[in-house]
């Protein structure tokens, strides 16, 4: 060989038999060489020989949702596709890249954004879909109340229910009366919220309550935001009142809870004379130590003949 020329594709060129050569803008460049020798010359030429990289970062990208999708365009109209919670680009020219996040159904999609790369940098977009609230099918619950089920109680001018859920509760929803069928309207029903999201329904009366016995039935009209009506008997699916049975100041010697000492008092008494337990579940809101009528604060066979003289004189001395 005795010449050489190379043209490399940028209007460059080198009669160097090993040239180097430096590119000054990036792309991809076709790359040619004539070489002269005593015989003639011989032609190469090689398209997109050389892919000369420009100023160029990193993208990542991040999302917290598995079926995630995106589109990023960057310079020059570039776009990039991709899905999942976590992608990577490199060597990405510098400029400025927008992300578009595809809608996924129940979920908001992350707003767009858009930054920009520099050279040898670095971008992380970062996208969190926000899942939309689905239908409300769960009842409202009552998890407790003062006074407790069952209890005896010394006064009462409140009844307080905690629900699981935020309720629209009717007027007319609790209804409380004693023994007699009395009933006793609170003055006020307040509902106080929780941070956890339960309530507390409050029901105030203006004085205590009388001494009775006292049933407060909260009726399954009381219905969460959902039009869920309330679970009251517990069994997992909406409707069934909830009951709440109580005492205040009972009455010595009234084992059935009628208000009254009379004979229908024999069996309840006999009852709560074997065990307290079996009592308590057989007469809920009765007070057990109604039983106690030598008033010595237990239960036991010495107060047999004391519950005989109450019976007696329908009522305990
Ligand atoms: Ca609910
Ligand atoms: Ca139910
Ligand atoms: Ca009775
Ligand atoms: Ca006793």
């Amino acid at each position: 060989m005795t010449g050489w020329l190379w043209s490399f594709g940028d209007g460059g060129s080198s009669t160097e038999p090993n040239p180097v050569y430096q590119y000054n803008a990036a792309g991809n460049y076709t790359v040619g060489l004539v070489a002269y020798g005593p015989d003639g010359q011989d032609r190469a030429v090689v398209e997109n020989a050389v892919h000369v990289l420009g100023p160029v970062g990193a993208i990542s990208v991040t999302s917290n949702l598995g079926e995630a999708s995106f589109r990023i365009t960057g310079p020059g109209g570039t776009v990039l596709t991709g899905a999942g919670m976590s992608s990577g680009y490199v060597d990405r020219p510098a400029g400025s890249y927008t992300i578009t996040w595809n809608p996924q159904t129940g979920y908001v999609a992350p707003p767009s954004q858009t930054f920009e790369l520099t050279d040898g940098g670095s971008v992380a977009f970062d996208g969190t879909y926000a899942q939309l609230p689905g239908p409300d099918t769960t009842p409202p619950t009552v998890l407790s109340a003062v006074p407790a089920n069952g209890s005896g109680n010394a006064e009462v001018q409140a009844i307080r229910l905690r629900i699981s859920e935020q309720v629209r509760v009717t007027s007319g929803a609790l209804i409380v009366q004693n023994q007699d069928g009395v009933v006793f309207s609170p003055a006020e029903v307040a509902i106080e919220s929780e941070s956890d999201g339960t309530i507390e329904l409050v029901a105030g009366f203006t004085v205590a309550l009388p001494d009775g016995y006292y049933s407060a039935r909260l009726r399954d009209t009381v219905l969460d935001m959902q039009d869920n009506a309330l679970d009251g008997d517990a069994n997992g699916t909406e409707g069934g009142d909830f009951v709440l049975r109580f005492s205040v100041r009972p009455v010595r010697g009234d084992l059935n809870c009628d208000g009254e000492v009379n004979f229908d008092d024999i069996n309840p008494f006999v009852t709560a004379l074997v065990s307290r337990e079996g009592y308590e579940s057989r007469y809920p809101g009765c007070a057990w130590l109604n039983a106690d009528c030598n008033d010595d604060g237990s239960v036991d066979f010495d107060d047999i003949n004391p519950f005989v003289k109450c019976l007696v004189h329908s009522g305990c001395p």
